[in-house]
């Protein structure tokens, strides 16, 4: 039987929401977060899809489960769920997590102001700052990422052809800049993006392969992120990325962040030690920053960090019974 109640802190990251699952836990096998991820999915997904999909979710849901740690100096782990399946690592998830855990009294450092987290993609180390029980920022030291593919060409069924970077930040993107056929995101309406995004990552995913060269489940690009004139004078760049099957994230989005400080690191746009001010489709803003210089394999890579806030907007009883027609959720397509 498939039923359980899932106790929920309901939050947003600069405006994209994260629901943090804090009761009905499954077991996961594995000793590693990737291969805790892959037994999630095959075993326990009916969870991930009735906390994310319609009615108890949405489009842009994404959510997250707090796991002890797998590795001996980390504070602990995070599951990430959303509703396209479970992401290797996702930046706004984190802050919210990071933010409603500490909050409600769900994770003890082992020293203020500093933990240690495993994920799927990796270890990850985080700084907060607080003022008396509430957090008011959330530093992520992201995992390594790298620029995969540079200035590709791929054609677009009746869109004609885009000339793209993929680059990975803890998930792999597909980067598109203003050009002949994408004017930039403030001409493009939320609509479009919807429309196109699904299309080119299709196209982008026939023409180009990526695989993670240290964990072969890391493979496929799975997120858009279109580029285009930031609203406000304090950023340096604007974003819209596309995730899940129909969202637009609201956040600026860490791993895409970190995806993008790559890219333009690669290209000489971006110099180590310097901060990236990133804007979200909403005008929200995460600082970005390239810390340090390593390798992926065969690729130079940078260590990226991202800096963002997050709020609790709720707490969320959440009952999933399998006598509802709808217990596992719903897509309108
Ligand atoms: O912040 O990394 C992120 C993210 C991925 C998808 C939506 N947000």
């Amino acid at each position: 039987m498939r039923k359980g109640t899932f106790f929920c802190i309901d939050a947003h990251t600069c405006g994209n929401p994260v629901r943090l699952v804090t009761s009905g836990h499954p077991n996961l096998v594995g000793t590693t977060m990737s291969e805790k991820r892959q037994d999630f999915l095959t075993h326990h997904d009916w969870i991930r899809q009735a906390l994310m999909f319609e009615p108890r979710g949405h489009d842009m849901m994404s959510g997250a489960f707090l796991y002890p740690p797998c590795s001996e100096d980390s504070d602990a782990s995070i599951l990430f769920i959303e509703t396209r399946g479970s992401l290797p690592m996702c930046g706004h998830s984190t802050i919210g997590t990071i933010t409603a855990a500490l909050e409600q009294g769900l994770l003890t450092p082992k020293k203020e102001g500093f933990l240690t987290i495993d994920v799927p993609a990796g270890q990850i180390k985080i700084e907060y700052t607080k003022t008396g029980t509430k957090v008011d920022s959330v530093k992520i030291y992201n995992v390594a990422s790298y620029l995969a593919h540079r200035d590709k060409i791929i054609d677009v069924p009746s869109l004609g052809s885009l000339l793209v970077d993929i680059s990975y930040g803890g998930n792999f993107y597909c980067i598109v800049e203003p050009q002949k056929n994408f004017p930039g995101i403030e001409h493009w309406s939320a609509s479009d993006i919807l429309h196109w995004s699904p299309i080119v990552r299709r196209a982008a995913n026939q023409q180009l392969s990526c695989v993670h060269p240290d964990d072969d489940t890391v493979s496929g690009i799975s997120h858009l992120l279109w580029t285009g004139t930031a609203s406000k004078k304090s950023s340096d760049g604007a974003n819209a990325v596309f995730y899940g099957d129909k969202a637009i994230d609201r956040s600026p989005c860490g791993t895409g962040t970190s995806a993008r400080m790559a890219q333009r690191f690669a290209k000489g746009l971006l110099e180590v030690g310097q901060a990236f001010h990133h804007e979200s489709f909403i005008g929200s803003q995460f600082i970005g920053k390239v810390e340090s210089l390593t390798m992926v394999g065969d690729y130079p890579a940078i260590m990226p960090s991202i800096e963002g806030w997050a709020q609790v907007t709720g707490f969320n009883q959440i009952m999933v019974d399998d006598d509802d027609p709808y217990a596992f959720g719903f897509q309108v397509t």
